[in-house]
């Protein structure tokens, strides 16, 4: 397997925990340059059309995109530990904190938004940073009432281990604490985030971590 990866990329970052979480190995790594425009690269777009990172090229030539796909097919592929849980209600409690995050959250603060923002709209720096917080408090005060009002949340977003739901907290964390958002209102969502990173497969998979951390 060939992960193409970037350390600051929090949509990698999912893929780079559950692989840790499996015990999976990728052969090799290749590191695309968000801020050099590395995405937008030929090659990579040849790849990927759509010019994002994450990508897991397999063995057998296919090139899997979208982090929560590629998570969904190590579940499948390697079963244990499970990404989520066995009932139909559990799984989808887990998939929807997942998609409050992937889809709800941090689409609307990636780089080429940003850029937008910056680049087209003309808004200035702080402006853009005004945005960026503003979007994760929005999602994160949602998510902070439903997971401490839900008896289904444990020790992690979903009972006593690690889910998809996990996978995705810790990396948008990440990305508010980059930006010095006051986590304080947010006392369940890091007391999850501690229990995650207490466990090798989340810390090992932090951005400053990896090979290519600047
Ligand atoms: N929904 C996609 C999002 C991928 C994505 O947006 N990746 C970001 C980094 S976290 C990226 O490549 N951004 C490049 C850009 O905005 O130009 C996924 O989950 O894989």
């Amino acid at each position: 397997m060939k992960l193409y990866d970037y350390f600051r990329s929090s949509a990698a970052y999912r893929v780079r925990i559950a692989l840790n979480l499996k015990a999976v190995t990728a052969d090799e790594r290749t590191f695309v340059h968000l801020r050099m425009g590395g995405q937008r690269a030929q090659d990579y777009l040849a790849l990927n059309p759509q010019g994002l990172v994450p990508a897991l090229e397999l063995d057998d030539g296919h090139v899997l995109t979208q982090s929560l796909a590629i998570v969904e097919y190590l579940d499948e592929t390697y079963p244990s530990p499970p990404f989520l849980p066995p009932a139909a209600v559990g799984r989808a409690r887990v998939r929807a904190i997942a998609l409050q995050i992937a889809c709800e959250i941090h689409p609307l603060n990636n780089l080429r938004v940003l850029n937008y923002l910056i680049g087209t709209l003309g808004l200035a720096r702080e402006q853009k940073d005004g945005w960026y917080r503003y979007w994760i408090d929005v999602g994160f005060e949602a998510l902070e009432k439903a997971l401490s009002h839900d008896a289904a949340t444990g020790r992690f977003c979903h009972g006593d281990g690690p889910t998809l739901a996990d996978i995705c907290l810790v990396p948008q964390i990440a990305n508010a604490r980059r930006f010095e958002i006051d986590m304080s209102p947010y006392p369940t969502l890091t007391r999850i985030e501690s229990a995650c990173n207490a466990l090798p497969a989340f810390a090992a998979a932090a951005p400053a971590l990896q090979p290519d951390a600047e």
